[in-house]
């Protein structure tokens, strides 16, 4: 044989080679997903909500769509119209899917929730801490925060005798516990007595962890507050 046809018959035998194993995945695939011949319900989108839904919320299966990125969460159930009154299971230690809401102030270890002080009788979608002698509340609207959309954070500052604080620079810092996200830091604008206001958009379902950072003079402070949506 002369090179030219060795080089000829190596070439074929490459591309029957490739050919099999073309034909090899394209038998194998659709086995491993779903049964092409299989009448539509069979293909219907099986979501796997690992999830103890609460009795009264539908156990929305939701959008198919991209379950390659998105994380199995079963989204959209409608909120509870009353939060859990006690610290118990507030933002902590829900599976994705559970009840969205759960805002709880979060020690700066990131894992303690602070639970609310005694007879304060906060709204669900208010929360506070003390950090030395700053009193920091936070108060979330829409609340429960409703994914790719923009957010309200009212914060509000008072001294440990109760009294406003109207003197501090606030920016806050949104990240997921989970996962490395996009900076998300806005700047909250004082709208007097103390009260400050930011916004942001959630770009994403799942727990997300607050920092405010409070600047008052030389003083620094950061309180965390954890939500999920
Ligand atoms: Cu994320």
């Amino acid at each position: 044989m002369d090179k030219k046809s060795i080089v000829l018959l190596t070439g074929i035998g490459v591309a029957v080679f490739v050919g099999v194993l073309a034909l090899g995945l394209l038998f194998l695939a659709p086995t491993s997903n779903a049964k092409p011949n299989a009448p539509a319900q069979a293909v219907a989108p099986k979501i796997v909500a690992t999830q103890v839904a609460p009795v009264s919320a539908p156990t929305v299966a939701v959008n198919a769509p991209a379950p390659t990125t998105a994380p199995a969460v079963a989204a959209n159930a409608p909120a509870p119209t009353t939060a859990p009154s006690g610290g118990m299971g507030r933002g902590r230690g829900m599976a994705p899917g559970q009840e969205p809401g759960g805002l709880v102030a979060m020690a700066a270890d990131g894992k303690t929730t602070i639970p609310a002080p005694a007879g304060s009788n906060l709204a669900a979608n208010m929360a506070t801490q003390t950090v030395r002698d700053l009193n920091i509340t936070i108060a979330l609207t829409p609340y429960p925060p409703v994914s790719f959309q923009t957010g309200t954070f009212d914060v509000t500052l008072k001294d440990t005798a109760g009294k406003a604080v109207t003197d501090a620079q606030i920016s806050l810092d949104l990240t997921m516990p989970g996962m490395w996200m996009p900076p998300s830091k806005p700047d909250a604008k004082h709208l007097g007595d103390g009260k400050y206001q930011a916004s942001a958009r959630w770009t994403m379902r799942g727990l997300w962890r607050i920092e405010t950072i409070i600047t008052r003079g030389s003083q620094k402070y950061s309180a965390f507050f954890d939500v999920w949506l």
